[in-house]
């Protein structure tokens, strides 16, 4: 077993037998077999004591004394084809939440967060919302109309869209309902499926605002557009022009260098940068340009928030600044006290990340982690601090503060606003206590 894939969930390298294993290598075992080294030195072995006392240590691996055969052999041919993953990876994958109804005909797979490095992720391992199962449309037959308050009304193909201006950017997206089962105090397990209905990719696609002035859009009475997707879902959310305007708003093909994958709508959908996922129309099909929202079952009575007075709160679009540490995070076992690299996520729908405070104490005392650049509008920032584990209890946390001065809340803040019954746009501080034996669960702090 190998102790460096700690750095991930059990869930992607180590079963509970797995965990085990590795730690009592790391207690006892492994000494053990240093021992060893030294006792076959002391019984004959060509090797001065004292080079054998200072080699020992570090060279008796025999992963490192011995050849491997991908050293001396000749490797595979050239991987024509579309690439994989190293075998070795395959348990990082999307996840249907074990807190969920699982379905054939799944709706929704979360994110493997705590297995990802820096901002980008993935293609294949961006989360999945379909409202009503996903399909790969012929991009050939594919059409993209434009109506209401326009002078030309239009039908696009998708080698007309593709001759237009394009640009290219990185965005995070993130699902309304992400962390929604938290709002009911479900500890669920990592942070897969505490956060993982978040994803961030460079989007490619042509400024909204450059099609609806193609059409010659009446911006004096156009305040809001319908998008429509084309599934079964009949999907359709309002956007406000002035968003559109900004010119952030994309009728985009492109993901991370290649057409959008099917299942995030392939061959068009919107982007529309900070708002929840929702909004984010997948097969785009339609966008009408019209004076007032239009109130669509998906704005009414999906995507509301129930505020303590009873009330619903309607047209909460945009995903509020929020973090989550995902090393070390539920699921993951630290193997021994000593240093470690706490590492997260922050994002806002307001703009850029300004700072994050990470706290190893439960929020007792706040250090301002490293951010990695560039740091991105609208976009994942990772962030980093150094932590040495003095091997007793820790809660870890991470604070996020973007550009707007607004700081994300605990959850004792967030409910003396939003109550408790709400399942949408939770963005409270997520809490990871360690435990005396180096596993990570999730807890709720008030
Ligand atoms: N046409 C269509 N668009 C859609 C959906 C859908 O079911 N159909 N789901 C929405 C929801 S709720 C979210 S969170 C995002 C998810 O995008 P993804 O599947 O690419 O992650 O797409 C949105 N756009
Ligand atoms: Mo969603």
């Amino acid at each position: 077993m190998d102790a460096g894939r700690l750095r991930k969930a059990p869930e992607n390298f180590l079963d509970r037998q797995g965990i085990a294993e590795v730690a009592a290598q790391a207690r006892g075992g492994r000494r053990d077999f240093i021992r060893g080294a030294f006792a076959a030195a002391a019984a004959g072995m060509a090797l001065p004591a004292v080079r054998a006392q200072a080699a020992a240590p570090a060279d008796g691996d025999p992963n490192i004394l011995s050849l491997p055969d991908h050293a001396k052999g000749l490797g595979q041919p050239v991987a024509v084809g579309y690439g994989k993953p190293s075998k070795y990876e395959a348990n990082v994958q999307r996840r249907q939440s074990p807190g969920l109804t699982q379905t054939t005909q799944a709706s929704v797979s979360f994110a493997p967060l705590q297995s990802l490095f820096g901002i980008v992720t993935p293609s294949g391992l961006h989360f999945e919302r379909h409202h009503q199962g996903w399909w790969d449309i012929d991009p050939s037959k594919h059409r993209f109309m434009v109506n209401g308050l326009v002078k030309k009304p239009r039908v696009f193909t998708m080698d007309e869209l593709m001759r237009l201006p394009s640009v290219s950017r990185f965005h995070f997206i993130e699902c309304g309902a992400n962390t929604g089962m938290e709002w009911g105090n479900v500890a669920v397990p990592t942070a897969q499926y505490t956060h993982g209905m978040l994803s961030c990719s460079e989007f490619t696609g042509v400024p909204l605002i450059t099609i609806l002035e193609q059409c010659g859009v009446d911006l004096a009475k156009g305040k809001f557009v319908l998008a429509e997707g084309g599934d079964g879902s009949s999907m359709t959310r309002t956007i406000p022009m002035d968003l559109i305007r900004s010119g952030e708003v994309l009728v985009a093909y492109g993901q991370n260098g290649e057409m959008l994958r099917p299942e995030n709508g392939y061959p068009l959908r919107l982007v529309v940068p900070g708002v929840q996922g929702v909004s984010w129309v997948k097969y785009l099909r339609r966008v009408e340009v019209g004076d007032k929202p239009y109130a669509t079952k998906d704005e009414t009575i999906h995507y509301v928030d129930l505020m303590p007075d009873g009330k619903h709160r309607q047209y909460t679009s945009i995903q509020e600044c929020k973090s989550v540490v995902t090393t070390p995070s539920g699921g993951q076992v630290l193997l021994d006290k000593g240093f470690y690299n706490v590492t997260g996520l922050a994002w806002s729908g307001r703009g850029k990340v300004k700072r994050v405070d990470v706290s190893v104490d439960g929020g007792r005392n706040w250090r301002t982690a490293r951010l990695e650049g560039p740091v991105m509008s609208k976009c994942l920032t990772r962030f980093s601090i150094d932590w040495v584990w003095d091997g007793k209890p820790a809660i870890i946390q991470s604070r996020a503060t973007d550009e707007t001065g607004y700081v994300q809340p605990n959850y004792r803040q967030l409910r003396a606003v939003r109550g408790t019954r709400s399942i949408y746009h939770n963005n409270a501080i997520q809490s990871w206590l360690v435990e005396e034996s180096g596993e990570v669960k999730n807890v709720q702090l008030g």
